[in-house]
């Protein structure tokens, strides 16, 4: 069969001359710079995916997990297995557009820059002719349900069929993509792993990827994210942060809605009222698993619309409606089990990409949180390769970043509205972060004006692992520092924008499953028992007006015994739970007023210094 080539380069699977004209263009762009040696332009189909997946066995990336359903397990070269901030720019004409100028002294710590004139030079540097030998695979996806108005179109180009796999479950992604598109605008998107053929050095672990010359560069502007070295999550699955959020955000604020790290659930109460709430906590928090909560209390049930990212929009009523624009969850494995997060244990058996994670000799999978699941006589690979592994060894079973990548429509509870074109009303908007010492399981913010203000001091301690250090507690404005692609001020300042007479504003809360006692041990049990707090949240929004909540210096906090306490398994301790030590929050408000004034500096809007003053005020008296 003679192949029909594009540009000289043979295209082995779809038509390019279907293609709509702009997307043609940015093909041949792409082309031109990369060339690569075949193009196949993606359709979606099962019949597709089998062959990316062949094509990774055979390439040694992937192997088949037979205990499962069409599972597959994958393992990166060890220096490939993490977002890297340092190496994540955003670009724009003024670098104030992208990051404030912080104080003379203080080093900026609200994202990365880079000017248009340094970026062509490192693109100069990477892109030409950086899919030589291999294929340039073009994805047409939606982000967002198929017809929504709040869905946004992208094109991505790459040279990993990895990335190709697992686009299909994080996106909707295909031929029904590319017949709806039409001309319609599209975020552009080149990824290469930067191993043009043949190699210069041997792959490690035949995980293609190019680690000192990692780049992912963002241009807000024209709507565009250039990729390069890395084919690992957030990196290289380019629908993810860089579009859903970072891209994402620069048109919201440009388009006046929000594109937030937030999850989205639906809790319906045992009287049959449901009601939807969205939920910003910084990476490795729990965000998946109160997104798939299994309620505690008797006759609650929650029902998931999204994990990570929320788009939300006020309609023409004044309600805020919210879309997930992933089709998919890209999962933290280490610490998922049936005991924290049954839901997903039942969703991640079938069609999954797992990477990072150890091996069983039974052909399953293993990470640490497994253990008492593990069957009698399996055997461990680490991920690393190590044979026999044994719980207790020096380095883990699996990379504490190992990931699981499933479709979402798998999940037994995803709601039945999330694909709704219109998006799910939003009531409540919680922020939350681990906090082990100070902080109340749960507050409400004063209005509108001091909820961004809790949203732009969110703070967590810094994890990898589960064990109490009592370290560092990091400054995380909206739960998305990492994923920031303009001034943070004016950040604050979009959220100050969204309050306009006609819109129906959600309250803001703060929860924090986090703290500890003296000893260290955690205050509140966490997991399905967090009902018991979305609850009292959903009563503060209910048009029925129990008198359940009092002022305090953070905001308005339950009354004794408002939060529903039956059947917890250990009587927990409300005074320590809602305690506000003065000392501690003293020194709260001047660390918030370091950070807020020393990072963003004169672009920080004088709300913030509002509240800064009200709060110290308020605790001064207390
Ligand atoms: C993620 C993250 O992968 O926030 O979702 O790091
Ligand atoms: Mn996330």
């Amino acid at each position: 069969m003679k192949l029909v080539s594009f540009k000289g380069v043979p295209v082995v699977r779809g038509n390019v001359d279907s293609l709509p004209r702009k997307v043609l263009t940015f093909l041949e762009h792409d082309v031109e710079l990369c060339q690569p040696a075949f193009i196949h332009i993606c359709d979606g189909s099962d019949e597709e995916n089998r062959l990316m997946l062949d094509i990774l066995i055979a390439e040694g990336i992937v192997q088949p997990l037979p205990k499962y359903e069409n599972c597959v397990l994958a393992h990166t070269d060890p220096r490939d297995v993490a977002r890297v901030e340092s190496k994540t720019f955003i670009s724009t004409e003024s670098q104030r557009e992208a990051i404030p100028v912080p104080k003379p002294g203080v080093k900026g710590q609200l994202g990365n820059w880079m000017s248009p004139e340094d970026l062509d030079v490192a693109i100069k540097k990477r892109f030409p002719g950086c899919m030589k030998g291999r294929t340039l695979y073009l994805l047409a996806y939606c982000m967002g349900p198929m017809g929504s108005p709040l869905s946004k179109f992208g094109i991505q180009a790459t040279d990993s069929a990895y990335v190709v796999a697992c686009m299909r479950i994080m996106t909707r992604m295909g031929m029904q993509v590319l017949d709806a598109m039409g001309d319609s605008d599209f975020v552009r998107c080149l990824h290469s792993v930067g191993c043009p053929l043949p190699l210069k050095e041997p792959l490690r672990r035949d995980w293609p990827c190019n680690p000192d010359l990692t780049l992912i560069a963002h241009k807000t502007a024209t709507n565009e994210v250039m990729s390069f070295g890395s084919g690992y999550g957030g990196n290289s699955l380019l629908g993810k942060k860089c579009f859903s959020l970072r891209i994402g955000s620069a048109i919201a604020r440009r388009e006046g809605w929000l594109a937030e790290h937030m999850l989205i659930v639906g809790v319906t109460n045992p009287e049959g009222v449901k009601r939807y709430l969205v939920a910003a906590f910084p990476s490795q928090c729990g965000k998946t698993n109160l997104a798939m909560l299994t309620a505690s209390l008797p006759g609650y049930k929650v029902e998931c619309v999204g994990d990570d990212i929320a788009w939300m929009r006020f309609d023409e009523k004044g309600q805020l409606r919210a879309i997930n624009p992933e089709n998919g969850f890209f999962g933290v494995c280490p610490g998922t089990n049936n005991k924290t997060n049954p839901i997903a244990m039942e969703t991640i058996q079938r069609n999954t990409v797992f990477t990072n994670v150890a091996k069983t000799s039974d052909g399953g999978v293993f990470w640490e949180g497994l253990e008492e699941d593990l069957p009698k006589g399996v055997s461990i690979t680490s991920w690393l390769g190590e044979e026999n592994w044994q719980p207790g060894s020096e380095r883990p079973a699996a990379h504490p970043n190992s990931r699981f990548c499933v479709p979402a429509c798998q999940c037994p509870t995803i709601d039945p509205n999330w694909e709704d074109p219109a998006g799910v009303p939003i009531d409540a908007i919680i922020f939350g972060g681990r906090r082990p010492v100070g902080v109340p399981l749960v507050y409400e913010s004063l209005n509108w004006q001091h909820g961004v203000f809790v949203g732009a001091t969110v703070s967590s301690e810094a994890t990898t692992a589960a064990e109490y250090s009592g370290h560092e507690v990091m400054h995380d404005p909206f739960s998305s520092r990492p994923f920031l692609s303009y001034n943070a001020g004016n950040y604050i300042g979009h959220w100050l924008e969204m309050e306009k007479p006609g819109c129906k504003m959600p309250k803001i809360f703060h929860v924090n499953w986090f703290r500890r006692d003296s000893k260290g041990k955690f205050l509140w049990p966490g997991f399905g028992d967090n009902i018991r707090v979305l609850d009292w949240i959903l009563r503060r929004c209910s048009d029925e007006k129990e008198d359940i909540a009092q002022m305090s210096p953070v905001g308005f906090i339950p009354k004794k015994g408002s939060i529903n306490m039956e059947g917890l398994e250990n009587p927990v301790d409300w005074n320590e739970l809602f305690d506000l030590p003065k000392d501690f929050w003293m020194t709260e408000v001047d660390n918030i007023e370091k950070y807020l004034t020393d990072q963003i500096n004169e672009d920080l809007p004088p709300e913030m210094l509002k509240e800064i003053q009200d709060l110290r005020q308020r605790f001064s008296q207390y």
